[in-house]
């Protein structure tokens, strides 16, 4: 895939257009980069199938853009910026992640102090030298001094919903070697954490497969093209990096010892831990080859991930719940494990963005987009005017919108197609906690969703507030990724959880679980202890081109590792269920 080396150079590009104050550019070259992003097609099988018209056919890329593609699918380079790089010569991909730090300003600190790298940074800010530039100050220096804090300790963590696709044609490639009898992805990824550190990848064979099979695997293992470089290689193990930048381990296991390999590097580590204590304490040996009793140290009892827990006494637990379970003390929420919200549990999604505001796409595309989903409705919540750059939508714009739903409504329908489409709005939360469009529009709505895009640095008691008051609105009946986190790039505005947990449901709000991969807002503990006190949740997307819906997944494997029911979640339900417990 080279859909993440594009957007990184497309977006490059986007700033240094920027440094040079170029008009207008930068916002195209951003945009095509956020949409090679998170496309679901490889831009080199566009390219290979339809040439440079299928490229132009992609939103936003024009004439200019689709050739610069070309070029780098070709020559693995871009000669704009290489050209940029050789005179602006500063690592923009990293310093670009501190939050605060625009290209402008990149531009500066490098113009006047040098500053090319992070460790640079690092040191201007140990010896004070940034507050004295103008225009930045001491408050400035501050707080870029905690985004670089955040950044070293979040750094090499991958997020897995934008590595997924390429993880999954990884382990098919594996799956397909000779001799590989199964392939599986195990660790952090398997129990879809929001980040991976590494990948780990399971391999099994036979039981009687032969040394020469093994090699054949480790070596066909290391010479796949996604391989880069390779640190380590045993008799049936191998770490690589690979070219996407993140680290593989690939361990091989024979069939009969593969049930307790794949509990092992599944992981959680504590989850394994308390396991092994677990063994012992019932006269057995757990470890990655297996589970053995007492009487014989070599005879596996257990040949399955399902008969080791059983053997031990315990339920089986879904890899997203074993961070939960690491202890007795967990397995008073062992009966919440039978009703698990599960994939494939959704009748629709309830955050989409159109191209009335700053999606991609139109009404009609992620009405269609939806039946493929198999959803029953989708609530359209295009942004709400303050965000100027998305286009929000002003009164008058609203209700040219539910006009427009009503039409494709009837025309679906007259198509035979059963899908609807509700009228929603992602209505900023103001400062004050009022709301961006007035109660006579909101009034008009199948549902109304809030969200907080500015002012984040509030302090504890007053961004509390701010939501409580969103929430007391009778109107309002979610609240769209509550924390407003960036994974890797912007910390959880200051809440106060428990209380908003609280008003949620004194209010009767839906807290919202946000799928979008560097969202996932609410994050897992958030959703046990609102699932723990019967909040209302919903699950959604968040998509602003139907290429986004497919990242569902990561929003309902979130709400399973914070042990949320179904019933917890309300658009499982039917739609006129659904409107009728959400709606206040
Ligand atoms: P990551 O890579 O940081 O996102 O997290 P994991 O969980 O994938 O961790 P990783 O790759 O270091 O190891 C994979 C699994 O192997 C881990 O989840 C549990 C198991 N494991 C690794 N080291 C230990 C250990 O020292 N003790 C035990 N009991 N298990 C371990
Ligand atoms: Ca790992
Ligand atoms: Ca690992
Ligand atoms: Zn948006």
């Amino acid at each position: 895939m080279n859909n993440q080396e594009l957007a990184k150079v497309f977006s490059e590009i986007a700033q240094y257009l920027e440094m040079e104050e170029i008009p207008f550019k930068p916002q195209a070259y951003e945009k095509v980069s956020e949409t090679l992003g998170t496309m679901s097609q490889d831009i080199s099988d566009v390219y290979k199938q339809g040439g440079l018209g299928a490229v132009e056919e992609i939103p936003g890329v024009g004439e200019n853009i689709a050739k610069k593609i070309e070029e780098y699918l070709k020559t693995g380079k871009v000669s704009l910026l290489e050209e940029y790089k050789k005179k602006i010569p500063i690592d923009i991909n990293n310093l670009s992640k501190i939050e605060g730090l625009g290209p402008k300003r990149m531009k500066r600190l490098y113009d006047e102090l040098g500053i090319r790298t992070i460790n640079d940074l690092d040191e201007a800010i140990k010896e004070q030298k940034i507050r004295d530039l103008t225009g930045f100050g001491e408050k400035s220096e501050d707080q870029i001094s905690i985004a670089l804090d955040f950044f070293k300790s979040h750094h090499g963590r991958f997020i897995l919903g934008f590595a997924y696709d390429e993880i999954q044609s990884l382990k098919n490639r594996v799956g397909a070697i000779p001799g590989v009898r199964q392939a599986e992805i195990a660790g952090s990824a398997r129990r879809m954490k929001e980040t991976i550190g590494d990948l780990d990848i399971l391999v099994m064979v036979d039981n009687a497969a032969a040394k020469k099979t093994i090699d054949g695997i480790v070596q066909a293992f290391s010479s796949l093209p996604e391989v880069r470089h390779i640190y380590a290689s045993g008799e049936s193990k191998v770490s690589v990096r690979l070219e996407s930048g993140y680290d593989a381990d690939l361990r091989i296991f024979k069939r009969d010892e593969y049930a307790a390999g794949l509990l092992y590097f599944t992981g959680s580590k504590e989850h394994n831990i308390w396991l092994r204590k677990l063994a012992i304490e019932n006269g057995m040996k757990l470890n990655e080859y297996g589970l053995f009793s007492k009487s014989s140290q070599t005879a596996i009892i257990a040949k399955t991930e399902k008969g080791i827990y059983r053997q031990l006494g315990l339920p089986y637990f879904p890899p997203e719940t074993r961070e939960r379970f690491v202890s007795e003390k967990g397995l008073e929420n062992r009966e919440r494990l039978d009703d698990l919200i599960d994939y494939g549990d959704l009748k629709g999604d309830l955050q989409i963005q159109t191209s009335w505001s700053d999606g991609q796409n139109s009404i009609e595309e992620c009405a269609n987009q939806a039946i493929e989903m198999g959803y029953e409705y989708i609530l359209i919540t295009d942004h709400s005017k303050r965000l100027g750059v998305a286009h929000g939508l002003d009164a008058r714009r609203a209700r040219d919108q539910w006009r427009e739903i009503d039409k494709i409504n009837d025309k679906m329908s007259r198509e035979g197609k059963k899908i609807r489409i509700l009228k929603g709005i992602e209505c900023d939360i103001l400062r004050d906690g009022s709301l961006d469009l007035p109660d006579k529009i909101l009034q008009e709505l199948d549902l109304v969703g809030v969200s907080v895009h500015s002012y984040f640095n509030l302090p504890l008691a007053e961004q509390t507030k701010r939501i409580e008051k969103a929430m007391e609105n009778k109107h309002v009946d979610i609240v769209f990724h509550p924390t407003a986190r960036q994974i890797n790039r912007r910390e959880e505005i200051n809440l106060d959880i428990p209380l908003i947990i609280k008003r949620a449901k004194e209010t009767g709000t839906a807290l919202e679980i946000d799928s979008f991969p560097d969202r996932l807002d609410l994050r897992d503990d958030y959703i046990y202890q609102a699932a723990k006190e019967g909040v209302k949740l919903v699950i959604d997307s968040d998509s602003h081109s139907i290429d986004h819906f497919r990242y569902i997944r990561f929003g309902i494997a979130q709400a399973r590792r914070g042990l949320a029911l179904k019933k917890n979640v309300l658009n499982t339900q039917s739609v006129d269920d659904c409107l009728k417990t959400l709606q206040k």
